[in-house]
Formats: structure tokens, C-alpha cells, sequence
């Protein structure tokens, strides 16, 4: 008999540990987490975790004969940074590693006769503007729109986007016995700001990083120039997305990729709220040419009105209640803990 569970792949990361943290509070299934990296110990007990690859064939076939996935919330991946410096990899671990997951969730929603939901993080990077006159003039985007990814990244989201609608609507559209598909549903995230973990690998990293950096005492100095504006999340709003989105009946999507955001600030509006929580914070702008070209060809704001009206999604948190009551008081108390001498 196999045991019933939710998987999430990634689970080691920012989005995992505090997809595990919400999952585990509440009334729902056991968690099973699959990552290259241990979890931290707070959250062990929550959930049964397997080191591993979601590249490894063998072991995922192992978990489809012990596990019935209800839910899969496919988290794994190599962020945009990371993936500019190992492409190949990349390509691997974004678009095989999640081909390998969706065939997983194709052959247990057949074999359960029932679909298996499948739960996508995609990105603000799915996004390419050719520049920044028209980054500027084309500033708020909509699902549809400047769809050109000039980032492996980008195009391993965009591509996993299709991969994951073909699985859910197409899969063996020329079997004469047509299968129990997967429910495929996605969310496109603009850059997440977590208090408990720091981003790395990716290219809307500054902001995190500058925030955290202010809290330890330790200067930072910011690779992209002050005028660059992209949407941001709190990480609490990002887990409420994933969790509302998975469960939103079927009937009330319209579509299988998604916008949510929730607010667009410059680099230097970053850096002037982050001077607010902490005057002496020392921040300076030093632009990487490269890094910069990627947030240049990104959305300053990304149009969410078909989550809103479709789903009823709606962040918690805006900007100054992201700061003021999420961010800064979170991030003051880690750094202080972590600044008591131990007992
Ligand atoms: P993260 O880098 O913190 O976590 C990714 C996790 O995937 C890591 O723990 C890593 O060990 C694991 N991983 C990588 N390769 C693996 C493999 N081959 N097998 C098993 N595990 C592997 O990233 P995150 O911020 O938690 O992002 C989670 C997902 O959300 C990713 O798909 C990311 O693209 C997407 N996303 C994140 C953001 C953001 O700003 N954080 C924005 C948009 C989309
Ligand atoms: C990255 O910068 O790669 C991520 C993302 C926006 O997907 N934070």
C-alpha cells in the first residue's frame, strides 16, 4: 500500500523551508522533501527528508512504488546567476530534472485514476525586454507579453511552462484510451525577500542581500545601478500564492501560468528603506555590466490582475508592511540571537 504524502522538491531552499514551516502547521498530509542538502534541524522533524537528486532515475522510481503523491510543489532548480555560469547543468536540473518529476506526476495520476497537482514555481526571468526605453514604456507586463528570455534560466521557466500545460492538457493526445492527466498550475514570481534565509545564485538577490548585510553590521555593495526597479514578494505572501493556487478548484482557472507580485522599487528605494530600519548601514552601488544586462531585460512590474480576479489572490503584505512588520523585525532578531555569545 503505498503512503499517501505531499512532495516538495528543493525543499533545502528559501521557498522549501518556508513551504515546510506553513505545510507542517497545518491539518495536512505527511511531507516528503527531496533535495541535494540536509534541511535545517528546526525543520526536520516536520517532514521525511531523502538526500538526493531529482535527476536520479532509480530513486525516483523508488518513491513512486512507496509514495501516492497528492500534491507536488517542484521547487528544484538552479537559480538565474547560477545558471549563467553552468548553462548545460542548468538545463539538466531546470528542464530534464523537471520533465523527470512530470512524468512522475503523469504515471500516478493514471495509476490513481485521479490527477496528481502539480505546483511550478516560474519566474519574473520567463520575461526578456530588448531594452531599457522599452522596459521603460512597457512597464507593467501581462502573461502573454515579451515572452523572450535572454537567460538559460528564463528560458528553462518558459519552456517548463509549456512542458508542464503539454502534460496536463495534451499528454498522448493520439492514445486511443486517453490518460488521467496531471493538474498542472504555475505561478510566475517576481524576486522574494525572506527573513530567515538569504538568497544565492540569483539576480534579484541585492535586495535580500543588502537588507541582511545592513542587519549583521557589514557594508554591501550592490551590482546593479539605483535606478533599476523590479517587483518583489515577501516570502510569507510567496508560500500563501503557492498554497492558494493548489487549492483553487479547477473550474476556476482560466489559465495555467500566472502572474503575482507585490511591489516595484528601485534599487535606491531598497536601499533607502533598509537606511530607515538601519541608519548606519553602509550601501554603495557597484554595477556588474553583466548582472545588470539580466535585471535589465525583466519587467520593472509584473500585471497579477488575472490571479486577483480569477483566484482572488491578494498579498498580505505591500511594501511598507513588508518592512516594517515582516522584514525588519524578523531579520533584527535573527542577527541579535546570532550576536548573544553562546551559552
Ligand atoms: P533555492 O536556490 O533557495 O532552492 C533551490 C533548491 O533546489 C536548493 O536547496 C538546491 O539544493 C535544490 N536543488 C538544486 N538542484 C537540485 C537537484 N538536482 N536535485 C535536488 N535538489 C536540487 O531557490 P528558492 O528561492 O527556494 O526557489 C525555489 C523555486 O522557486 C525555484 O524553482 C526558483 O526558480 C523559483 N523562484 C524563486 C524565486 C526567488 O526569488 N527566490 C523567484 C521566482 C521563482
Ligand atoms: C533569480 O533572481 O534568479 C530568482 C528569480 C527572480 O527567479 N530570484
Amino acid at each position: 500500500m503505498r503512503k499517501k504524502a505531499i512532495l516538495i522538491t528543493g525543499a533545502s531552499g528559501e521557498i522549501g523551508q518556508a513551504l515546510i514551516a506553513n505545510l507542517s502547521e497545518q491539518q495536512s498530509l505527511p511531507l516528503l522533501t527531496l533535495d541535494l542538502h540536509t534541511i535545517p534541524p528546526e525543520l526536520a522533524g516536520r517532514c521525511t527528508h531523502i538526500g538526493g537528486d531529482i535527476l536520479d532515475s532509480k530513486l525516483l522510481a523508488r518513491l513512486v512504488t512507496e509514495y501516492d503523491f497528492e500534491i507536488i510543489f517542484h521547487l528544484a532548480a538552479l537559480l538565474s546567476t547560477r545558471s549563467e555560469f553552468s548553462p548545460e547543468l542548468a538545463h539538466q536540473v531546470n528542464v530534464d530534472g523537471t520533465l523527470a518529476l512530470l512524468q512522475v506526476a503523469a504515471e500516478q495520476s493514471q495509476r490513481r485514476g485521479k490527477p496528481v497537482s502539480f505546483i511550478f514555481p516560474s519566474s519574473v526571468a520567463a520575461y526578456g525586454l530588448p531594452n531599457l526605453a522599452i522596459k521603460a514604456r512597457d512597464y507593467r507586463l501581462k502573461e502573454w507579453q515579451w515572452a523572450n528570455p535572454s537567460t538559460m534560466y528564463g528560458c528553462n521557466k518558459l519552456y517548463c511552462e509549456q512542458l508542464g500545460i503539454y502534460y496536463s492538457k495534451h499528454y498522448q493526445q493520439l492514445s486511443v484510451n486517453r490518460p488521467v492527466m496531471l493538474d498542472f498550475r504555475s505561478l510566475r514570481f517576481p524576486g522574494l525577500i525572506s527573513a530567515y534565509t538569504v538568497p544565492s545564485g540569483g539576480t534579484t538577490d541585492y535586495g535580500p542581500e543588502m537588507l541582511h548585510a545592513a542587519a549583521q553590521g557589514k557594508p554591501y555593495a550592490c551590482f546593479v545601478r539605483e535606478d533599476t526597479v523590479l517587483p518583489f514578494m515577501a516570502m510569507p505572501d510567496a508560500v500563501t500564492a503557492l498554497l492558494q493556487l493548489a487549492a483553487v478548484p479547477a473550474e476556476s482557472l482560466g489559465r495555467a501560468v500566472y502572474n503575482v507580485t507585490s511591489f516595484s522599487l528601485s534599487a535606491a528605494d531598497f536601499r533607502d528603506q533598509v537606511l530607515h530600519a538601519f541608519p548606519d548601514a553602509q550601501v554603495t552601488f557597484e554595477p556588474d555590466l553583466r548582472r545588470q544586462g539580466i535585471v535589465d531585460s525583466w519587467p520593472a512590474e509584473l500585471d497579477d490582475t488575472a490571479a486577483r480576479t480569477e483566484w482572488g489572490w491578494a498579498p498580505a503584505y505591500d511594501l511598507q508592511r513588508a518592512f516594517d512588520e515582516y522584514l525588519v523585525p524578523n531579520i533584527r532578531q535573527r542577527y541579535h540571537h546570532e550576536a548573544q555569545p553562546a551559552k
